[in-house]
């Protein structure tokens, strides 16, 4: 029986064409610019993101840290969501590596920061305070249901933004699900934010990789500072072949992802117990109501022993997230395992 491994697109093996391209691809060292597949990544990444330039990355989590301190000096402020990525999951790392203090205000359910919130949150220039310097926003927004946050919001925060004198970055981990789900080209989700990072090794399948997006100039600064936190990689286009393989062949297919995670949402709706959040993209939240007789630890041990993983998000809440690798035979027994589970 194969596992169906519904813990994170992050579980995503690369293809067959992407180990093909990694097998063929010409290298050099990265450092000294001259890989030649790192090179072909990085252009088309910046084109496809309708940005001067772009910046391979080892991950998301490096991604956004490169550019927060391209964006910030030691003493800066960040104004971000109190459920974001960056803010929940990154180790602190603006703070712990470059005395960036973070300054949360709250996500709405749907994953946008209110206008006022931020307006709020905006330093008046005085000694007592951290200069603030920029708006991360996340698109899809993981903790808020994937919710995949619409161009008019994007360009909304970044003009108020831009007309108070910050800069706008984008946590765009799974921003290609986002224009799919959205229906727009991620040049236009994307187009009014001063830096963007999207991941090449979640739904897009590569097995290492994110891309930093911005101005040439911002891109320069990030690479230095790729280089100081440990990022420079010699023969990377071995990695950034994968990546070429994902811009070009697994974007458009994401749709398949949102509508087998909706099959699932349907399909759990029904079952006793469970509450179930509405999804629009790869990402389904839901949650054993109080009243099961199970805990949430022995649902999860069930379906795991049933070969069903899932991701438990404590007090009883659980995040199933689909992929490539997730076929439509996959949902249906995921539907009957956890129909069983919670009988
Ligand atoms: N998210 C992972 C876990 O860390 C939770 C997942 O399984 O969803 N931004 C967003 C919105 C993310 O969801 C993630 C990874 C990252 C950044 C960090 O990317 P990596 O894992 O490549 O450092």
């Amino acid at each position: 029986m194969e596992t169906i491994d519904l813990r994170s697109d992050t579980v995503t093996k690369p293809t067959a064409a992407m180990r093909d391209a990694m097998y063929r691809a010409p290298v050099g060292d990265d450092v000294y610019g001259e890989d030649p597949t790192v090179n072909e990544l990085e252009a088309l990444a910046a084109a496809k993101l309708g940005k001067e330039a772009a910046l391979l990355v080892c991950s998301g989590t490096m991604g956004n840290l490169v550019a927060l301190l391209a964006h910030c000096g030691r003493g800066d402020e960040v104004i971000l969501g109190d459920r974001s990525h960056t803010f929940l999951f990154e180790q602190g790392g603006m703070a712990a590596l470059g005395g960036i203090t973070p300054y949360p205000v709250p996500n709405q359910d749907d994953g946008r920061l209110r206008l006022d919130d931020i307006g709020d949150a905006i330093r008046p220039d005085n000694p007592h305070f951290p200069h603030t310097q920029l708006v991360c926003l996340e698109n899809t927004h993981n903790m808020c249901s994937g919710s995949p946050i619409p161009v008019s919001y994007m360009t909304e925060v970044a003009q108020f933004a831009h007309s108070r004198g910050l800069k706008v970055h984008l946590d765009g981990a799974r921003v290609f699900n986002a224009a799919v789900a959205l229906g727009v080209d991620v040049r236009d989700l994307v187009g009014d934010t001063d830096s963007v990072m999207f991941c090449l090794s979640k739904g897009l399948c590569a097995p290492v990789g994110s891309m930093v997006c911005g101005s040439a100039d911002f891109i320069a600064k990030a690479r230095r500072v790729r280089k100081v936190v440990g990022g420079g990689m010699r023969q990377a286009g071995i990695i950034a072949a994968a990546g070429v393989v994902s811009l070009e062949q697994m974007t458009d297919r994401l749709v398949e992802d949102h509508v087998r995670a909706k099959h699932l949402a349907d399909g759990l709706a029904g079952l006793p117990g469970m509450e179930v959040a509405p999804t629009t993209t790869n990402i389904l939240y839901f949650q054993i109501t109080d009243d099961v007789s199970k805990s949430p630890a022995q649902v999860e041990s069930e379906m795991a022993e049933q070969g069903v993983l899932v991701n438990s998000r404590g007090g009883g809440r659980f995040r199933a997230v689909t992929h490539y690798g997730i076929d439509d035979d996959a949902i249906e027994r995921t539907v009957r395992v956890m129909t069983e589970v919670m009988r």
